[in-house]
């Protein structure tokens, strides 16, 4: 169930008069709702956006649901990455959290904290299992951290709108989670509702799920694949049948070499989850501007 806060436990929370407080709800720049007493109330990811959004430092994280902060000044991602290692590999879960939520009380965009912190932990973890060491063990437990940080993310972010649905997954063999919750948490803080369907999903199940639900968007995530001429051609059918129904086809991933993008037909590649936000960004604002009867097939890019 939604968590609400009085506009007194926010104002706490971030260090801000009550009467504030009421102001800023009054001139609709924190939406609320009504209790059956008519008292306000603010749902706690509406509060975190205001935070986020207005850089409000937020001084009582615990008010707002929130892990006890790391160390108050550390909201650059400068070192970030570093100290997440570190954490991840002490299996030090609260540190974990506290890292990933310090820059997101801070107002840091998710995509950047992915791309930048939580991305390059993961390539460093990667460079030491490959030199042995690390353990195995280690690595999967470091998986399971940032899955669970990613989880706790999502319920942070304000509940996205039902019409602009989002749908994603790797393909057969590719056991990648991390980047597919990545793309789904990145969709969700710019407005879309986006659902992983999971990973390893033959590719008539993925054109199954874009029939039945018409997503205006389909991500696909590629970090490993087992077989190249497969994935091509299935590739390219899912893009058939989504672009029949007028669905952006975005991928990425470690996979994706040059040579393999050159004989897929997308809507847009990206590198990054910054790429995939401003892509996601745009789609959007065009989406809401055209009635859904007016549009047009969207064409190969
Ligand atoms: C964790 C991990 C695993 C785990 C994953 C567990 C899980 N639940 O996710 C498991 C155990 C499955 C695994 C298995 C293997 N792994 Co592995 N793995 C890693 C590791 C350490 C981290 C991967 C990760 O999740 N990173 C975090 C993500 C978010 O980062 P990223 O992939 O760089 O993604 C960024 C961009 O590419 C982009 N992006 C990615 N996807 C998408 C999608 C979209 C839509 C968009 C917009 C953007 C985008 O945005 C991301 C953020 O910036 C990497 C090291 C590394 N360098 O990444 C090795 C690594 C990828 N693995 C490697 C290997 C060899 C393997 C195995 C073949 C090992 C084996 N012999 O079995 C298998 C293959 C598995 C398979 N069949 O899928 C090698 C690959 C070497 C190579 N040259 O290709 C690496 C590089 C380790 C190494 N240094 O040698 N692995």
């Amino acid at each position: 169930m939604e968590q609400l806060l009085s506009p007194k436990q926010v104002a706490e929370a971030i260090g801000a008069s009550e009467s504030s407080l009421k102001r800023w709800c009054d001139q609709g720049l924190i939406q609320t709702v009504k209790t059956a007493g008519g008292h306000r109330r603010i749902p706690v990811q509406e509060a975190l956006r205001f935070a986020r959004e207005q850089n409000h430092a937020v001084v009582e994280p615990r008010i707002l649901s929130m892990p006890a902060s790391e160390d108050r000044k550390a909201r650059r991602v400068e070192g970030c990455a570093e100290r997440l290692v570190e954490a991840l590999l002490t299996d030090n879960d609260a540190a974990a959290h506290a890292i990933v939520f310090d820059l997101f009380l801070a107002g840091q965009p998710v995509s950047l904290v992915f791309d930048e912190v939580i991305a390059v932990a993961f390539r460093t973890i990667g460079e030491k299992w490959d030199s042995h060491e690390v353990d195995v063990y280690q690595e999967r437990c470091s998986c399971q951290i940032a899955l669970r940080v990613l989880h706790e993310l999502r319920s942070k972010l304000v509940s996205p709108e039902r019409e602009l649905v989002a749908l994603g997954a790797t393909i057969e063999g590719d056991q990648y989670s991390l980047p597919i919750t990545m793309s789904e948490m990145v969709l969700r803080s710019v407005g879309w509702d986006a659902r992983s369907l999971g990973s390893s999903i033959p590719f008539d199940s993925m054109i199954n799920a874009v029939k039945r639900h018409e997503p205006g968007l389909f991500w696909l995530s590629v970090s490993f694949i087992p077989d190249e001429s497969a994935f091509i051609s299935g590739f390219n059918r899912l893009f058939e049948a989504a672009s029949k129904i007028n669905t952006a086809v975005v991928v990425g991933g470690r996979a994706l070499t040059t040579e393999i993008r050159t004989r897929l037909r997308y809507s847009a590649f990206c590198d990054t989850m910054r790429h995939l936000e401003e892509f996601a960004k745009t789609l959007r604002r065009q989406t809401e501007a055209v009635p859904k009867k007016a549009r047009k097939p969207r064409k190969n890019a």
